[in-house]
């Protein structure tokens, strides 16, 4: 049976009146994405049609997942709020801080040693305000979500940004910063511009080598990785429906990639079997009830560009696998020869070091038991693996599961090592190397989303590549970059040539899931009880004091940074080694910007300190500044803060100091962060303005004291030689949000509102 079902049918209660409603104010036919948008207005029944890409609306989302690394600040933040209890179904999964290094008993052992008080303090806010518990080792959050959770037609919330992975099972599922989920964790609304909307149809049937993966490598390289930002991906056709529901788990985990908001199937029997399969035969037939209403009208899909801001057609029977990196998940390359060519131009070692299968968008029973015939065939074959394997199962059902059924034994069978049912080497968590930053430059594939640089293993000189679970077996078996598992031979143990047959596997177990214990810690229902205890003198957790509101006269401020090129979430506060301080706001600040490259002189970490006209590093510079009561800035490119939902990224720069950070464009879950802690995010409303920054600026907001929706703000940026120059603002800001501006941060307000 599922949890929360009685939410979920009242859901589909209310959603047959107010779908009929949308169509009738919206005067058209309506996408999937506007059926789950209108039916969740936190006002109720739809009243009035909005703008995409303009409107700011409020929302009711149906439940909330947060995983450990951004629960701790979310649940900090919360605590502040109060609350007696969440006012929302809410889960907290612990899947971040768990280290990849010897395999899953001791590394999970180890991670339960070190993080300890971190997961005692999650698990006792969580049973205190009634918030379902996952362990270390349950999985990771949106495979359990997937499996437990998500439903055809719901809305969700998650301080992550692959919480979008739901939309494989039909829902509108959406990462967001901590501050975002204490909102509706309080009881309140949840903001949201209405999204634009991209159509994707996919034709043809996957074959062979393509798996759902290559569709959104395909549509990452179409859009890149800022294409779909503000827009929720619709899919649909026939190519849609005879793909697996894992397998559009994959596709739309991986949206996060694009920038999309979240990306959405419509409810089809793919899902109705996993549902099934996943012991919520009781949600499949609530579902079938009202099928109509959870997949887009008829009409829509017989003529996309008619409803769909944007439509992409993509035919699954001409695509082929991909393999999209280095560094950035969007550069999208051809198995094969175009990767031969490609990797002599850049220079990519073509030699790979390791495989590695997993994360949340590829670690389901169906992605490994495929992978797992190709390891097959390896041991058949006489074929000795010529790189590395590592395997992160995405829950202990797929875990147990799998090893019921011997895919992890084939695995095992060619030295892989198993790790945790945890994030492990995609985040960081691989104790690769005892000095990574002095590491060897390699290759690697996994099936990861991200490929940032240093993001698995540390190693700036790690060129990642992202690929299906199948290919990535193939290539750790062929052990080179360009390998062509279509029409590539390999020599095997006896000199003879062999070839890989295409892989096979299940959609879901043949014999069903199973699994003894799946980690889950029920909350009591009263946990009024429970003590929540942070010690003074901890390292890893910091009760928080509230921000000072910056005011509406901020002169004299100076320039931290100006980052050059890609800045991303990982470069502003990196993860790896510094998850270990998620939950301290001061420990953590000290990583505050160290991976962004200083535009004056293309270094990381090594910013000059106008004060003493030295160079240091960002957090000690940023620290000087405010001793001396000094405002500063961040200036960036485009798409900054691009990646990850942490708050982090915005919290610190606010902790030290940081009053403004002024970009070419931001990623969407980073811009809502900034404005959310009170800080100005704002953009160049001439973009090539970013180049006027120079390094000795001094810089004076003008009319900040009349911040107002739709208004553009001036900058006055003073010279080192007394010139000026007058820079023209944009922002995004709506009244509420100028609000949280004016009171210091939106928790000030809900504090303030609750007192
Ligand atoms: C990621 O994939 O970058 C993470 C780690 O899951 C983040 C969340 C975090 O930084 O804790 C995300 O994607 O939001
Ligand atoms: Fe975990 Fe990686 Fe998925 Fe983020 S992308 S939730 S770190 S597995």
């Amino acid at each position: 049976m599922a949890f929360d079902i009685n939410m979920i049918k009242g859901v589909y209660t209310k959603m047959a009146e107010r779908v009929d409603k949308a169509r009738e104010i919206v005067g058209k036919p309506l996408t999937l994405s506007e059926k789950i948008l209108y039916s969740h207005l936190w006002d109720g029944e739809p009243t009035e049609a909005f703008t995409r890409g303009k409107d700011y609306v409020d929302f009711a989302p149906d439940r909330i997942a947060c995983q450990d690394a951004t629960a701790q600040m979310a649940l900090l933040q919360f605590m502040q709020a109060g609350k007696t209890k969440v006012a929302v179904p809410t889960t907290v999964h612990c899947d971040h801080l768990i280290q990849a290094k010897d395999g899953a008993a001791t590394d999970l052992k180890h991670a339960n040693d070190v993080s300890s008080e971190v997961f005692n303090f999650l698990e006792s806010v969580s049973n205190k305000y009634g918030i379902g518990f996952w362990k270390p080792g349950a999985g990771i959050i949106h495979q359990v979500v997937l499996e437990n959770y998500a439903f055809p037609g719901g809305m969700m919330i998650g301080t992550d940004s692959h919480t979008v992975n739901a939309g494989g099972l039909g829902m509108v599922a959406i990462g967001v910063g901590g501050a975002d989920a204490v909102d509706v964790m309080a009881g309140m609304a949840w903001e949201l511009k209405f999204p634009k909307l991209i159509g994707v149809r996919l034709t043809g049937k996957l074959s062979g080598w393509t798996a759902p993966k290559d569709v959104i490598l395909k549509v990452a390289g179409i859009l890149t990785a800022k294409g779909g930002t503000g827009a929720i991906v619709e899919y649909f056709g026939p190519g849609a429906i005879s793909m697996s529901c894992t397998g559009k788990g994959t596709i739309c985990n991986m949206g996060a990639e694009i920038g999309a908001t979240t990306s959405t199937f419509g409810y089809d029997e793919s899902m109705e079997r996993y549902l099934r399969a996943t012991d919520r035969a009781d949600v499949a037939d609530a579902a079938n009830d009202v099928k109509q209403h959870l997949t887009a009208d008829a009409e829509v899909y017989a003529n996309p560009e008619q409803y769909f801001d944007q439509v992409i057609e993509i035919n699954l029977s001409e695509l082929g696998p991909l393999l999209n990196g280095p560094f950035t998940p969007d550069l999208s390359t051809e198995v094969g020869s175009d990767m031969t060519e490609k990797a002599k131009a850049n220079d990519w070692p073509l030699k790979v070091e390791w495989g590695l299968i997993g994360s949340c968008t590829n670690s389901s029973y169906e992605d490994l038991s495929r992978a797992s015939s190709i390891a097959q065939q390896a041991l058949n074959k006489g074929l000795k693996m010529k790189a590395e394997l590592g395997i992160n199962p995405g829950s202990e059902q797929v875990r147990y599961t799998a090893e019921r059924d011997g895919i992890l034994g084939i695995f095992e069978n060619l030295d892989a090592k198993i790790f945790t049912n945890a994030c492990g080497p995609c985040i960081g968590q691989w104790a690769r190397y005892s000095d990574p930053k002095n590491a060897p430059k390699n290759s690697i594939v996994h099936s990861f989303n991200r490929n940032f640089a240093k993001r698995a293993d540390g190693n700036p000189n790690t060129h990642a590549f992202v690929a299906s679970p199948e290919l990535t077996a193939a290539i750790a078996v062929a052990g080179r970059l360009d390998f062509n598992p279509l029409t590539d031979k390999l020599i095997n143990e006896n000199g003879q040539e062999v070839m890989f047959d295409e892989p096979t596997g299940w959609e879901l177990p043949p014999k069903g899931f199973e699994v003894k214990d799946n980690g889950y810690l029920a909350p009591e229902a009263d946990g009024s009880h429970v003590q929540v205890s942070v010690k003074d003198d901890s390292e890893r957790l910091q009760l928080l004091t509230p921000f000072t509101p910056l005011g509406g006269d901020i002169s004299g401020a100076k320039l931290l940074i100006k980052a050059f090129g890609k800045c991303t979430t990982d470069h502003i506060s990196m993860a790896g080694p510094w998850l270990r301080f998620r939950g301290h706001l001061d420990n953590i600040a000290n990583n505050t910007l160290i991976g962004a490259i200083n535009a004056f002189n293309k270094k990381t970490n090594f910013v000059k300190n106008q004060i003493t006209d030295d160079y240091g590093g960002v957090p000690d510079t940023a620290r000087a500044y405010k001793k001396a009561g000094i405002n500063t800035i961040v200036v960036g490119d485009h798409n900054y803060g691009e990646g990850s939902s942490r708050e982090h990224a915005a919290m610190q720069p606010r902790h030290l100091g940081v009053a403004a950070v002024i970009v070419k464009s931001f990623a969407r879950i980073h811009e809502t962060n900034l404005k959310k802690q009170g800080m100005l995010g704002l953009t160049f409303a001439i973009e090539s303005d970013y180049d006027l920054i120079q390094e000795n600026d001094t810089f004076n907001f003008v009319d900040l004291n009349a911040f107002a929706p739709g208004k553009q703000l001036t900058l006055e940026a003073v010279h080192e030689d007394g010139s000026k120059d007058t820079i023209k603002l944009n922002h995004t800001y709506n009244d509420a949000q100028i609000v949280w501006y004016n009171e210091g941060s939106a928790l000030n307000l809900i504090k303030k509102q609750n007192a």
